[in-house]
């Protein structure tokens, strides 16, 4: 071993050793740290606009580099203008629950469902979805928070009425609107001074208040599902029954200028949290709300009086001269405001005598979908994109030639409505194509008869007399299945129906299979002629179109029941919205009400069928059964089974007004 170990080479003799820490070193010497620099091709300003009263209101104003002449398109809003106008508006949503805005908004880019966004240098990625055509074309894009909300200054009203008994402030939305586009005409030297104003839902609302006094530069407007009649028809109340849903939105908005705080709800399904709390007002104070004004203003106005009565746009714009070019634009299937804007539009198609300035797109869509893809809504899968066809080839033409110097004038169907029965738009030169008087086809009735029947034929003498069914608010009929999942809101109004039509509390009445294509334009009318055993009742009615169950249609549409329209009506407001009165009990009663527009075929082979129940649970909350003064304020003691009697004999033939185009 030693012999060996001594013939080994040493490595010290061959190479000196270098240590690899050097004696010294000198570190290269310090500048500052220069940012890379990033190219914006927008430039974004914040600015406190006064109002009339010093009021400023938070805007940013997004113009794209280098403009010049650009035309303005503003949009005001209760929901952050610093997030609408942001790629990180997924962070910016406040309310948690599935309606509204704060939810689109929670989706980033108007619904792609991308997650929180990093600050953008490309205007159109920094934008919203529906932004995008505007942003092509170099206009200037603007959001406002509303007074009181956000980065505005101010007193915050929810959906403030016009200045008057219910608005002692002094200003609203139309003062505000009139004053921000008038501070843009002198401040904005990259714009050409004209502006159009276009928002969904709240941000339709100011749409139209702006509307009620426009500014002269106010050129061009489309209020999308605009709020336009909360207690008829719109978010918080449907013909007086309210929607007790909507308690966490008070909670979202006016808990904070900012986002409103998460809600409390103990069990995942509303239907057991309210139920468990008995009446709306009880739930309403279990979420804290004695402390919000706005709840309080509500419960104190549960019909349709002065306060109501001082905010229904509709009749406002039916009012105010028809100067600015407008598109009233709402989906088919809108589950939060499906009365605004194709009530305000027939208000103000008397004055369009050149059919020229007020226009109607009704799409196959949920709530303010304009704003995001269009492909899908429920269970159909559509030809293309609706939304995006609609808004660069529709909407966008129809603003651009008011809004650009030497644009084309654009070639705008007085009315665009989706045919839900044959998957295709209806240019139009009027709407309804059907009604009870002054329309090119006259509705029929559709007789409810009390065998369970549905015929164009009046019921004879001689048969049953009614249809009945006991009314539990103990186990009130779901909206939709009871799975909990909010996913679902956006399309309940799609919703299979046959998940209630075998229960005991909805009376189903079915046609015989069509041997015709029977094509309906227009709003049903419901004459229902009800009893109660009680006191006081709600009435929900449904028309339904019956797919084949058998190979000719796949799943999942075979059998499919499809809502294509449905209310609800609260019975006491039968006689007056203003003044409710009870039944007497057993006594047949005329209810009578418009269901929300159609655009259908039915085609051959298919049923017309209709649904008739007294609870639509928990989006509704509960009518006792027993008349109280209040309903926001019922006891426990007050809510009662009742028997329900639908009549269906000759003098009490209830029957539904279809608006069946010849
Ligand atoms: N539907 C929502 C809303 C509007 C007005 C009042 C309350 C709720 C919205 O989408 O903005």
């Amino acid at each position: 071993l030693a012999v060996a170990l001594c013939s080994l080479p040493s490595i010290a003799q061959e190479k000196p050793v270098v240590n690899d820490i050097p004696a010294s070193f000198t570190p290269p010497e310090r500048t500052p740290y220069k940012a890379p620099k990033v190219e914006f091709d927008y430039e974004k300003r914040v600015e406190m606009i006064p109002m009339r009263d010093g009021v400023k209101l938070y805007t940013v104003i997004v113009i794209p580099k280098g403009a010049k002449n650009a035309p303005i398109v503003m949009t005001r809003t209760c929901y952050n203008a610093a997030a609408r106008a942001s790629a990180a508006r997924a962070t910016a949503g406040s309310a948690p629950v599935p309606t509204g805005p704060p939810a689109a908004a929670a989706a980033g880019r108007g619904g792609r469902g991308a997650a929180a966004k990093a600050e953008s240098p490309h205007m159109i990625d920094e934008l919203g979805l529906s932004d995008e055509i505007f942003v092509k074309a170099g206009y200037i894009r603007i959001y406002q928070d509303v007074r009181g909300k956000y980065g505005s200054e101010g007193v915050y009203l929810m959906t403030p009425p016009p200045v008057g008994p219910y608005n002692p402030t002094g200003a609203d939305d139309t003062t505000d609107a009139y004053d921000t586009i008038e501070w843009l005409t002198k401040n904005l030297p990259e714009s050409n001074g004209r502006v159009g104003m276009i928002g969904s839902s709240y941000e339709g609302y100011t749409v139209v208040m702006a509307l009620l006094h426009p500014h002269p530069a106010l050129k061009v407007a489309v209020p999308e599902s605009p709020m336009v009649d909360g207690w008829m028809g719109d978010d918080w109340f449907h013909y007086g029954a309210f929607r007790q849903r909507m308690l966490d939105y008070f909670t979202s908005q006016t808990a904070a200028r900012g986002a409103g705080p998460r809600v409390l709800h103990e069990h995942h399904d509303d239907y057991v949290n309210f139920l468990e709390k008995g009446s709306a007002g009880n739930f309403a104070r279990s979420l804290g709300h004695d402390q919000l004004p706005y709840w309080k203003t509500i419960e104190a106005h549960p019909a349709y009086d002065g306060f109501w009565q001082s905010q229904g746009l509709d009749r406002l714009i039916g009012k105010t001269p028809l100067t600015v070019p407008t598109m009233w634009l709402q989906g088919l299937w809108d589950q939060e405001d499906m009365y605004g804007a194709n009530h305000a539009y027939k208000q103000w198609e008397s004055q369009d005598k050149n059919n020229d300035k007020n226009f109607l797109v009704i799409g196959p869509w949920f709530h303010s979908q304009i704003n995001r893809e269009g492909h899908v809504m429920g269970p159909f899968t559509w030809d293309g994109d609706t939304t995006a066809d609609v808004r660069n080839s529709v909407m966008f033409p129809f603003m651009d030639q008011y809004l650009r110097e030497g644009a084309p004038k654009a070639n705008t169907p007085p009315v665009l409505i989706y045919n839900s029965g044959e998957d295709h738009w209806d240019r139009l030169q009027k709407w309804p194509l059907s009604c009870d008087a002054g329309c090119a086809s006259k509705s029929k009735p559709l007789y409810l008869k009390a065998d369970g029947k549905l015929s164009f034929d009046a019921p004879a003498a001689g048969g049953n007399k009614f249809a009945e069914y006991v009314s539990d608010p103990a186990k009130p009929v779901p909206f939709l299945p009871r799975t909990g999942d909010v996913g679902t809101w956006q399309t309940w109004l799609v919703q299979d129906q046959r998940f209630v039509d075998n229960r005991p509390d909805v009376l189903t009445y079915v046609s015989d299979p069509l041997t015709a294509a029977t094509r309906v334009s227009g709003v049903p009318e419901v004459n229902l002629y009800a009893s109660t055993s009680g006191t006081d009742s709600d009435w929900v009615v449904k028309v339904i179109d019956v797919y084949p169950d058998d190979a000719t249609v796949t799943a999942p549409m075979s059998g499919y029941e499809l809502p294509i329209s449905l209310d609800i009506f609260r019975g006491r407001y039968r006689k007056s919205f203003e003044h409710p009165e009870a039944f007497k009990p057993n006594e047949p009663e005329l209810v009578k009400f418009d269901l929300p527009n159609v655009n259908h075929v039915f085609q051959p082979g298919h049923r017309i069928m209709v649904q008739v129940q007294s609870t639509l649970f928990p989006l509704y909350d509960r009518n006792p059964q027993t008349f109280v003064s209040n309903i926001f304020d019922a006891k426990p003691a007050d809510y009662q089974k009742a028997t329900q009697r639908v009549w269906g004999a000759p003098g009490t033939a209830s029957f539904i007004s279809l608006p069946v185009v010849e």
